[in-house]
């Protein structure tokens, strides 16, 4: 057989492995794989830098396939590449990522072929991909994350950083709002170690693209400045690899590849239509595809002979070298720079340099005390320098959100300085929360920040964070109605619950200053959960903790912070944030009044959901049920802790503009409203109007 006799069956082997996967699953996307095959076969075998023996080597290339519902293209290669698999905690296991097993059970339970591309499910997957638009966003941070390891680990004769980040993306990904945001930022910052290749078919589900796309995409991308390319015709190799080889020497912009491509390419009924999209092709269908790529009809899921050996001999042979090569190099270098290759090796396996927490503030009790942000910024500037490759910023906030880090040489990240520590991610929310992916899934410890009314805007990005199990932090400040005459538009209501009911989200509202440290203290250990920390843009106390119990509470989710001399109170007051401290007040009034009230400050329903019963019911004593619940946030969710005869103090309605004072009478944030409801629940006064709206 000939070298290209043998390229051929190669890809038509990720073509039929793809059609046969579809055809038995009964669901999923037969028409992309087929016309992208070339293209993933380009990339893998004969361009990327990437050894299947070790899938996590630190100087890989990096793939994201950005159209994830094409993941039978992942998945193939990765088998044909047999592509070795890792655990968590980064070990290598020895045995293949994506067997031919997982391949016949393709979208079925515990298959290592799912739906789409998981992160953190199947080994050689470098982000998670299915909402459109994230895979591209996410592959800018991962290009931003190059150019900051390279500059800050690179020696003279030393590139231990030195890949390239590769993605793949189809026309519902350009036309998301995300990758235009994370496009403009790419360009700005001149990511010359960035490619997306377009996979210019003209179709998407409900058609041909003339319904609804028929913008010059060229023309947008060459005016956001990137390096635009055009390959004519999906099977020519050739050309494919030129416009590599252009990549590679393209300084300073990104590259954009146009391919042209037929969806469902060999497919007699079905190339080109949308029905390739979406459904298998049909027994008959397949036959004819088969007969097509002159491929035994009648087999299903074959890998001919000599395939595994071809995607041996390339990117197998080329990759292994690659490995080998920088594994002597980075022993020279750990020789040379003994602290340079220490901190390389901690952050590969997600670990803080010792003494990471050296230097963190403890506040003062004060009454005035300080807002929420200015703790948080304190606390960012003292871990920035602690940990060096903790870094991140705001997207266009950061003198509000406290984000900036203003310590003598922390600098901005700009193209012309890789070095920089605070990250400008413009107005552009989304991106920022997919660029904050993807600098964590290349093991940096980022941060992204903006006012909590705009974590909308990177929702869809957070919650990819938690599914991937990637310790990033998203800021959020102005948490409720603190910045009283920004009206509605900037009061979060049902932020919190909405994150909240986020699975594996670490929320944490902090209560006062000591609390915000305590909450960074818990933040940084975590290794595989994303944390949200909403914080006070006014002053809020800081509590005396001699008085109190110690902020180290908040690593229990919610304690008691204030109690009863016998510790057996009647009424418990359950509060996070600014409603803490209001809560303490009414404490001291109900106390007065000879009435045995707890404060429980709860910052974090989810760390506290992660204690023992025994530890909830110390804090939540059962028998005690009368229970108020204080938060300016949405009352939804709060039943379950206030149960059926407590009573929340919270907001069913949006907010209002007006200065802060006034919307706290407004809406019943004040201490006697909760003595109020206090009495109410205990029977010990007449029934109010307060009572009636909680
Ligand atoms: C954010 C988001 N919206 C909608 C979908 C559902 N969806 C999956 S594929 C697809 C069409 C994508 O078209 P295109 O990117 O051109 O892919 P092609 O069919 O050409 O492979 C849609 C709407 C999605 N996965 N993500
Ligand atoms: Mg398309």
């Amino acid at each position: 057989m000939t070298d290209e006799e043998m390229t051929q069956l190669a890809i038509n082997t990720i073509r039929t492995l793809s059609i046969d996967a579809v055809q038995q699953a009964k669901s999923g996307h037969p028409g992309t794989p087929m016309a992208l095959a070339p293209l993933i076969y380009t990339i893998w075998n004969r361009v990327m830098r990437f050894d299947p023996e070790d899938p996590i080597w630190p100087n890989r290339d990096r793939f994201v396939l950005s159209n994830g519902h094409a993941s039978m293209l992942l998945w193939s290669i990765l088998h044909l590449t047999r592509t070795k698999a890792v655990n968590a905690n980064y070990e290598r296991l020895g045995q293949v990522s994506v067997s031919l097993e997982d391949i016949r059970h393709f979208r079925q339970l515990d298959s290592k072929a799912p739906g789409h591309p998981e992160y953190h499910w199947v080994s050689g997957v470098e982000t998670t991909t299915g909402p459109l638009g994230q895979g591209v966003a996410t592959s800018v941070g991962m290009a931003v994350a190059q150019k900051w390891l390279a500059h800050r680990y690179n020696r003279p004769r030393f590139n231990i950083f030195d890949y390239n980040v590769y993605a793949v993306c189809g026309d519902g990904c350009l036309m998301e709002g995300v990758s235009s945001e994370a496009a403009s930022l790419a360009a700005h910052l001149g990511l010359d170690n960035l490619c997306w290749v377009y996979d210019n078919n003209h179709i998407t589900i409900e058609g041909k693209t003339r319904i609804t796309f028929t913008e010059d995409v060229e023309a947008r991308f060459l005016a956001y400045g990137w390096n635009v390319l055009r390959v004519g015709n999906a099977n020519d190799l050739e050309r494919i690899e030129q416009a590599f080889e252009i990549l590679h020497k393209t300084k300073e912009r990104p590259t954009f590849i146009v391919l042209d491509s037929h969806i469902g390419y060999g497919s007699p009924h079905k190339q080109d239509t949308a029905a390739a999209h979406g459904e298998p092709l049909g027994e008959d269908e397949v036959r004819l595809c088969k007969r097509a790529y002159g491929w035994p009809e009648d087999k299903t899921f074959l890998v001919p002979e000599g395939v595994y050996e071809h995607f041996a001999a390339g990117i197998g042979a080329r990759g292994a070298e690659a490995r080998r090569k920088w594994t002597d190099l980075f022993a020279a270098y750990r020789t040379e720079y003994p602290d340079a290759a220490t901190e390389i090796e901690l952050m590969q396996r997600r670990d803080l340099p010792a003494s990471w927490d050296r230097n963190l503030p403890v506040f003062p009790a004060d009454p005035k005390g300080i807002a929420g942000r200015d703790a948080s910024g304190k606390a960012l500037n003292v871990l920035a320098q602690n940990i060096p490759w903790f870094l991140g910023g705001s997207a266009d906030l950061g003198p509000s959100n406290k984000t900036t880090l203003n310590y003598e040489g922390a600098g901005d990240f700009q193209g012309d300085n890789p070095a920089g520590k605070n990250l400008h991610f413009g107005i552009r929310e989304h991106a920022m929360g997919a660029i904050v992916n993807g600098l964590s899934l290349s093991k940096l410890r980022p941060y992204g920040a903006t006012f909590f009314i705009f974590s909308d805007y990177a929702r869809p990005a957070i919650r990819l964070s938690a599914l991937m199990e990637l310790p990033t932090l998203f800021i959020f400040t102005h948490d409720a109605m603190g910045d009283g005459e920004d009206g509605p538009t900037h009061q979060p209501i049902e932020h919190l619950a909405s994150m909240r009911a986020i699975p594996n989200l670490v929320t944490l509202r902090p209560g006062d200053a000591n609390e915000v440290i305590e909450a960074y203290r818990y933040i940084m250990q975590l290794h595989h959960e994303p944390a949200v920390l909403v914080l006070s843009r006014q002053p809020l106390p800081t509590l005396d903790r001699k008085k109190y119990a110690p902020a180290s509470g908040v690593a229990r989710g919610a304690y008691v912070l204030a109690d009863t001399p016998g510790n057996d109170p009647e009424v418990i007051l359950i509060a996070s944030g600014s409603e803490v401290s209001l809560a303490v007040e009414a404490h001291e009034k109900l106390v007065a009044e000879g009435i045995r009230a707890r404060v429980v400050s709860m910052p974090s329903w989810d760390i506290f959901e992660h204690q023992t019963q025994e530890y909830r019911d110390s804090v939540l004593t059962p028998d005690v049920t009368a229970r108020i619940a204080i938060e300016q946030a949405t009352t939804f969710g709060w039943e379950r802790y206030v149960g059926r005869r407590g009573c929340v103090i919270g907001m069913k309605t949006f907010g209002a503009s007006a200065p802060l004072k006034e919307l706290q009478r407004k809406f019943g944030f004040e201490p006697d409203q909760a003595v109020t409801v206090a009495k109410e629940l205990l029977g010990k006064a007449q029934r109010s109007r307060a009572f009636a709206a909680a």
